[in-house]
Order: C-alpha cells, then structure tokens, then sequence
C-alpha cells in the first residue's frame, strides 16, 4: 500500500488518537509508552463523548451520595462508545495492548464499598436507558486509602489518584458555602457519564478552592482553622474517632449546600418555577450522608425565595427520596445537636423546626428527630420529610418494615418499598469478561447486552455437553490468567486446577471473614493429619479495615498469619493455599471474580442489607455458598435450591436471639471439639510463632467471651455445606450446570432492571 492510500485507510479514530499522541508527547502512536498512551486515548475518547448529544427531559433524578466508587473508567466509556474492540484493533497493529494502556489509568477511590459501587452502577444504568439524571458528590483527593501489608498488619497510605489529566473537567462554577460566619469556596467538577448506545449525564463533584495537599503529613484530625484546605482531602473510612466525626459534618454539609445551589440553579435555568420543583426535580438521598439537604433546601426556599415555612416543607418533600443500606445501629448516623450548631448554626433552627412539627403530630420518642440525649436521627428526617423509603432487598426492606423501622411503616406505610440492588453488565460481564462475553454472544445472541433478561435463553444449553465445557474453558482461563496475576502482584502461586474459593469485600465482622479463616484452619489440621482433600483449594480473601476498627485489624492478621503458615507448610501447600491480596479495589475485583468457582457470602442473616459482590459473581458463573442474607435469598430463589449452597440460622432465628440475648459464644465452644480446635489454634504455638501475640490474643477472646455476628453459631453449618460444595464440584458435569443456570438467571440484578423499577415506583421521569 503507498502512503496515500494507508492514510485513507485510517480510521478517523485512529487520526484522532494519532493527533493527540502528536500533540500531548510530539510521538507517534507505535512510540508512545503505555502511559503517554493511555493519556491521548482518555483525550481522545472525551474528544468522541463531547460529541454525544446530552439527556434532557421535563423532569430529572438528581442522585447525592458521598460516594460513587466509579473505578477506571476506559473501558466502560470505550464499551458504552461502541469503541472498544476498534480501539484494541488500532492499538495491536502498532504493537500496542489496550490492556496495557488500561494498567496505566489510576483508579478513583471514591468509596469505601457496595454503597459507592451501587451508585457508580446506577449512573450507568441511568444513562444506559437514557434517563436525564446527574449524580452529585464530592472530589475526595485522596479517596479512601490504599492499603499496604507490612510485618502481616495493614497499613494505610494515602490514594493518590488525580494526575494532569483525568475524566475530570474543571467548571467555572463557584459557589460559597457558609458554616456560620465562616465562609469557603466550593468549585464544580464534572465527569460525563456515558451510556451504552446512548447519551450523557454528568457526575458533578464538588471541591473545596483552597484544598492543600501538603497538609497531609499533619494527618487528618479536625482542625477549625484547616477546613478550608483539607476538607476534601480524604473520604472517611468510617467515624470512630470525634475529629473524623466533626469533619464529617462539614464534608456533608460542604456537599449539600453545594448540591442544593446547582440544583436549584438548574431548575430556573430551565425556566421551572421553584414553587413546581416536585414536578421537575426528584432527588435521591443515599443512605443519610445527604441527608442535610432537606432542611438546607427549606432554608434556601424560605429565606431566599419568599416561601412560607408550610409551602417550603411540601415541596422539599414531595422531590426527595431516601434509600437506607443497612440495619446495623452502629452505622446510623446520629449526630450531636450541639455538633451542627458549632458547624452548621444557620442550618440548626431548621432541624429544630422540623423535629418540633413533627413532634407536634406523634409522641412517639421512637420516631423523634432530636432524641432526649439532644442527638439528631439523621434517617428520621428523610423518613418523616422524604416521600419514599427504599430497603435495596427484599429480606432487607421486610426487615425495615417488620422490626428497625416499624415504628415509621406504621406512620407511613405507603411510602415505602423495596428495590431490590442490581449491577451494570457493561462492567461486570461485558468490560470484565470478554471471553464469556463472546461465548454467550455465539450461543444466544447481542440481544443480552440491552436486554439481561435473554440470559435466560441460555438454559436451553444446559444439557449440551459442548457449551457446558465451553463454559468450564473460559473459566479455566480467567483462573489462569487470574493465577499469573497473584504472581506477579502478591508473590504467591496458585495451582489453576485448585478450586478459587473467594471472599473479597470490606472487613467487618458481621460479614464473617473469620468464619472462613476458621474453616481455614480446620482444613488445615485435617491435612496435617492426613485427611487430603480430593484436589487443592485456594482460598482468596481481598478486604480493607476501617483503620480504627480494632478487631478487624485482627482479623486481617489473622489471614495473614494464616497465609504465611499454610503456604509455607510442604506437607499442606500442595493441597491448600491462602492469599489475602493487597489494596484489593474495584481493579482486583474484575479480576477476582470471573476466575471465581465458590462465592462467599456467609454474612451473619438479616446483617447484609443486600450485597453486590454476590451479584457480579454468579454473573461470571460461580456458585454461591452463602447464608439467608441480602440479596443471597432472591439469588436462591431465582437458581433455585440445587443451584446455591445456603446454610446457617435464618434471620428471624438470628433476630430472636439478639431480642433475647441468649446467644453465649462459649457454649458452642465447649459443645464441639472441631469449634475448640479451631478457635484455640488462633493462639496456638504455630500462630504465636508468626503472629502477633497482642492481636492474636484479642481476636481469641472476642470470639470466646462476645462473638457479637455469631460466627460460632453457624460454624458446623459452614463446614457441613462448605465439605459438601468440594465434593460436588468433583461431579463436574453437574457443577458446569450449576455454573450455567446461575449465569442464565443474573438477568435480575441488572442495575438496568433496578433503575427501571427506582423510575416507574418513586421517580416517574
Ligand atoms: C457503615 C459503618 C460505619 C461505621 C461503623 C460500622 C459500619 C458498618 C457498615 C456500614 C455500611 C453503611 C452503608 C453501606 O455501605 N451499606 C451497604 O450498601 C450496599 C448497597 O446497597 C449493600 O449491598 C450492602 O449490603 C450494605 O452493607
């Protein structure tokens, strides 16, 4: 070919690409290096999305969270552009892997765990099925931390995400946000949300002006004269200690006030009166972060705009919406009266407000805002003044219903509902999972992609022994390619024929972790006395602690201690290994689970308000072992009982017990010698060996003396199913089965499905 014809050969993709390689580096494509790459693509795809036409619509969701763990974002943009595989083309005829440039983008910390992914998931969806709705939250500039293993213990270093440039455009919006008399300044960010085959909402973060980096080392304790540099700096892994908690009022108020002005600027710039909002505008609060924004707008209204106090509470109500994610008292958000005074004085007189109104109607001291101690319930404000509550699964919206929140449903029954979480497929199959995607794509079709439903018509393949095996070699694959990736990363190798047992999510203890490490342990004294197992299992863990959660720092020394002994053992590393990797993120995840056999998710019942993890795992065709939890109930319903490993108390067993107070952890242990066993050998000589006698001693005794989540309740249980689930996954072709009727019934918890039912039942767009 001469140079004339190759270069109409181009693709106008390729031209683009090539101008931006020209212009940010003076190279051409072939020279660049995967990071200069990744630079002139992420210019040049913005380039591409600046050309999709905006979402527009008579009436708009607004979605505040203080968090949307969005993870990297090329892929999904190079997916939802329908650019992808032409951008893989373009990259290989250079000698160029879009894989490679991918390494390059770094990862957004903007949550701590399933809250965050939902709403980066639900931004997706929104924009997939073309509905105008923008997400708004904060540009946290060291997001939640990065988490490093040093001497088996975690430690916490900051993320540092935002490079020269990034999805984010810097906007000239400015707007002032008081905390009393003192004032900052806070600019608007924007990232595009793409959707697939579709068009562009926006993700607005907001940022404090005078945000300093180089306060960092001063560490993140409240300081009144810092807020106006480290307000934004970093996203609170939890607010065990009183500074994280002070500063967690100004970052919500920060984001409220900040959301309250854009939104309200949006609507008159849409020529809406603000008396007509509720028509125009819904907005959804999730979890109570947000919360503040409901009496900021009807500060706003009344004192700005000339409404009367009655007329401001209608239509504050009828535009927000609240969704609560979990039932755990120590996660309810109460804040002292006296904190928001110091903080938000000109905000205080509003809740004080809406508690007295609303105490004028109901004596209940259950559905007080401002409790006898002077604590504002931040849920009761979005429950008496939102006009919808959501539960985000069906156990955890009847839980709400029937026992947290009886006393509202009671009040209030219309307004509330469940949504059951789902998942965007356009990360968790189609970006994660090329190879099943294209298996699924040659036996039932492109119809899946837009509709997740069809996965359905995959079970017309269950009896078709060339499919199932088919299956069972893209498995083996990602297990493969996941294997080489431990390697390289965490220094451990894994045997791809081993069974992947995995539990990846944050570290807490109703989610159990200990459970597993438990049985960890009892399979390991099995090995040792000669009891093998018929093939090696490989037991992966990926969790973050809340650095000032105490016990599970134990636990992830636990695992690490487990680790070192189990690997290191000749006799038992050839049957058996452990790994916990390190800063496990939404990256690892698209790694962990399409190489997934066994799904765990073994939270305490009725503690898991729904669960995602289990979601994307059955997607990519593992089987679940899991309790009568969350989201796992409707999984089981959906598979049915031969497709799912359930065991443990049921919840409203669990329930009783904490009602009664007659759960005694050391009975159990004294009972069973295969629970002792395991329980002492957390102090053992081996254990104390390796392991730190300190965390090691008050991991033992938090499970011998309080065992809060149970974990030695369901313990035999575990071991039963989990022995079980080994042997059936040695009758391969059932497994396969298995595998396949899972992947053919994910269609549910399609966010695509979630965001359906959030628009037909609360925001009618
Ligand atoms: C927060 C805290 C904060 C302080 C101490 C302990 C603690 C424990 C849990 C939480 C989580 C609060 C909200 C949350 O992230 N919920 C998760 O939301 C997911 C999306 O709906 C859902 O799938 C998870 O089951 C639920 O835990």
């Amino acid at each position: 070919m001469n140079k004339i014809s190759a270069a109409a050969s181009q693709s106008q993709l390729e031209q683009t690409l090539a101008r931006w390689t020209k212009k940010l580096y003076h190279k051409r494509i072939a020279d660049c290096s995967p990071k200069e790459l990744y630079d002139s693509v992420l210019c040049t795809v913005k380039e591409y999305i600046a050309a999709r036409p905006v979402i527009t619509g008579q009436r708009k969701v607004y979605y505040i969270s203080a968090e949307f763990l969005i993870g990297k974002l090329l892929d999904n943009n190079l997916i939802n552009l329908g650019l992808r595989d032409e951008m893989e083309q373009i990259l290989s005829r250079q000698g160029k892997s879009l894989n490679e440039v991918e390494e390059a983008e770094p990862e957004p910390s903007l949550g701590n765990g399933g809250l965050g992914r939902l709403a980066a998931c639900f931004l997706d969806s929104i924009a997939t099925l073309g509905l105008p709705g923008d997400g708004i939250g904060l540009n946290y500039h060291f997001g939640l931390f990065r988490q490093v293993f040093e001497d088996g213990l975690q430690k916490a270093e900051k993320n540092d995400w935002i490079e020269k440039r990034s999805w984010l455009t810097r906007t000239d919006v400015v707007y002032t946000v008081c905390f009393g008399k003192k004032k900052v300044k806070s600019r608007l960010y924007d990232m595009d949300v793409v959707g697939y085959e579709n068009g562009v909402n926006k993700l607005h973060l907001f940022d404090i002006e005078s945000v300093d980096e180089s306060i960092v080392e001063e560490g993140i304790s409240f300081d009144k004269e810092k807020i106006s540099k480290n307000l934004t700096l970093f996203l609170y892994p939890d607010d065990s200690d009183e500074a994280g908690r002070q500063l967690r009022i100004y970052q919500q108020y920060f984001m409220v006030s900040s959301a309250a002005r854009l939104i309200l600027d949006e609507q008159r710039r849409l020529g809406h009166d603000l008396h007509e909002l509720d028509r125009h505008a819904v907005i959804q609060i999730n979890d109570t972060h947000p919360t503040m924004v409901i009496p900021e707008l009807i500060r706003i209204l009344t004192q700005e705009e000339g409404f009367d106090m009655e007329e401001a509470i209608r239509v504050v109500s009828g535009t927000c919406a609240y969704t609560n994610h979990t039932i755990l008292a120590e996660a309810l958000e109460t804040w002292p009266l006296s904190y928001l005074e110091k903080a938000v004085p000109q905000l205080a007189p509003f809740i004080r407000e809406l508690d007295a109104r609303e105490k004028a109607l109901s004596g209940d001291e259950k559905v007080a805002i401002i409790d006898g101690e002077r604590r504002v319930h931040m849920a009761h404000i979005d429950i008496h003044y939102g006009f919808s509550v959501n539960g985000v699964a069906a156990i955890h919206t009847q839980i709400l219903k029937e026992n947290e929140l009886n006393a509202f449903y009671r009040l209030y029954p219309e307004k509330f509902n469940n949504k059951t979480n789902g998942i965007t497929f356009r990360r968790w199959l189609l970006s994660c999972n090329p190879e099943l995607t294209r298996l699924l794509t040659q036996k039932i079709g492109e119809g899946f992609r837009k509709d997740a439903g069809e996965l359905e018509k995959l079970l017309a393949y269950r009896g078709d022994g060339k499919t199932l095996d088919a299956l069972e070699a893209v498995k083996q694959l990602k297990k493969r390619q996941l294997a080489d990736y431990i390697l390289e990363k965490e220094g451990i190798e894994l045997d791809p024929n081993s069974i992947f047992d995995i539990q990846i999510k944050r570290l807490h203890e109703y989610k159990r972790q200990q459970m597993n490490a438990l049985y960890i342990i009892h399979k390991y004294l099995e090995v040792k006395r000669g009891k093998l197992p018929k093939r090696p299992i490989s037991f992966i863990f990926g969790a973050k602690a809340a650095p000032a959660y105490v016990i599970a720092q134990d636990i992830i020394h636990l695992l690490l201690v487990l680790q070192k002994i189990v690997n290191n053992d000749p006799q038992v590393s050839p049957y058996l290994k452990v790994v916990m990797v390190e800063n496990y993120n939404v990256s690892y995840a698209e790694k962990l689970i399409p190489a997934c056999d066994i799904s765990e998710q073994i939270s305490l019942a009725s503690k898991e308000a729904s669960g995602t993890g289990n979601m994307k795992f059955m997607l990519n065709g593992a089987v679940t072992l899991g309790t009568s939890d969350g989201a796992n109930v409707e999984i089981g319903d959906l598979v049915g009982e031969d497709n799912i490993y359930i065991f443990g108390e049921k919840s409203d067993a669990v329930i009783r017990h904490y009602e009664q107070g007659d759960y005694v952890s050391r009975q159990y242990y004294k009972k069973s010698k295969v629970i002792r066993e395991a329980v002492d050998f957390i102090v053992g000589e081996q254990a104390l060996a390796v392991g730190h006698k300190e965390n090691l001693e008050r991991l033992y005794r938090e499970l011998l003396n309080k065992d809060w989540f149970m974990t030695l309740l369901d313990f035999k249980d575990y071991i039963r199913t989990k022995d079980r689930v080994l042997r059936d996954y040695e009758k391969r072709r059932k497994w396969k089965q298995m595998s396949l009727v899972n992947i053919a019934m994910a269609g549910f918890f399609s966010s695509d499905r979630t965001i359906r039912e959030y628009n037909r039942d609360i925001w009618k767009l």
